[in-house]
């Protein structure tokens, strides 16, 4: 996943809200019965500690702010630390975080202190946007199409092969791919057995990686972004179903995954 821009998190209530209505309407489940379902517990009055960071490219303008809304908006008690880091991260245990919440340019993760509980954005990210991709209520198919076999893709594609998916993916990458054969039992998709599929995770941080001969009329497609890898046209042409938000789903994954 790309690094976020402040004009990502704009309006990230209401491209929540579209996104929550499209999970409900295809999956027949709301977001957070999913994850109730997923990691089989639900969220308690855990107080959750965000803490700006300001490593690499620095503060993102509304990113800590953003984490705050989707805490809130989930139940939970959460505050924005006063001091960054270091300092940041003392300040939020010494205030009863139960949950700590922070980001640099290259990991995002969820520590919950009272269980130990850890998490990555890309582990999450991976298992709560391909597990809407599986629940596509029109699929009929037990195959699902993986985009990138990237620490999102993997994270996604393993959880489909576990879930009892027959998993198909493509990577640019040759290594990715065999050892997502070897370790977990993913086929490579090939474009000349002319396989479409109604159910896709796309998982890689470019634009235009969803072709027309991958994708059925009418089929899912479940991504992160950013950018988006379904081009408008071919969204249009094939009536697609399009998940696709910048933070509050994998978010959500997170904070239920270390409940
Ligand atoms: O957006 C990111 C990275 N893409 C995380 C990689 C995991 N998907 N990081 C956010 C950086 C936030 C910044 N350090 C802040 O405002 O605290």
């Amino acid at each position: 996943m790309a690094l976020l821009t402040p004009e990502d998190l704009d309006n990230l209530s209401a491209q929540f809200e579209e996104s929550e209505s499209t999970i409900e309407r295809v999956t027949g489940t709301r977001l957070t019965d999913i994850c109730k379902e997923l990691y089989g517990k639900d969220l308690g009055s855990e107080k959750v500690g965000i803490i700006p960071i300001t490593a690499g490219n620095g503060i993102i303008s509304n990113f800590t702010s953003s984490l705050l809304f989707i805490a809130q908006r989930l139940g939970l008690e959460g505050f924005i630390t006063q001091h960054t880091d270091v300092a940041g991260y003392y300040e939020a245990i010494r205030d009863g975080a139960d949950i700590l919440l922070m980001a640099d340019d290259h990991l995002f993760i969820a520590h919950n202190l009272r269980n130990g509980k850890l998490v990555t954005n890309h582990e999450a990210t991976g298992i709560i946007y391909s597990e809407i991709a599986s629940r596509f209520k029109d699929s009929g198919s037990s195959e699902i199409l993986v985009i990138g076999l990237g620490r999102v893709g993997y994270a996604g594609a393993k959880h489909l092969a576990e879930k009892g998916f027959d998993v198909y993916a493509c990577d640019p990458n040759r290594d990715f791919l065999d050892k997502a054969a070897h370790e977990i039992g993913i086929k490579e998709y090939c474009k000349e057995d002319r396989k479409k599929f109604s159910m896709v995770f796309e998982a890689t941080p470019n634009a235009n990686t969803i072709t027309e001969g991958m994708i059925a009329e009418r089929c899912l497609v479940s991504t992160p972004g950013i950018p988006c890898g379904l081009p408008q046209e071919v969204g249009g042409k094939y009536r697609v179903d399009l998940v696709m938000e910048p933070l509050f789903i994998g978010v959500t994954s997170m904070l239920y995954s270390v409940i």
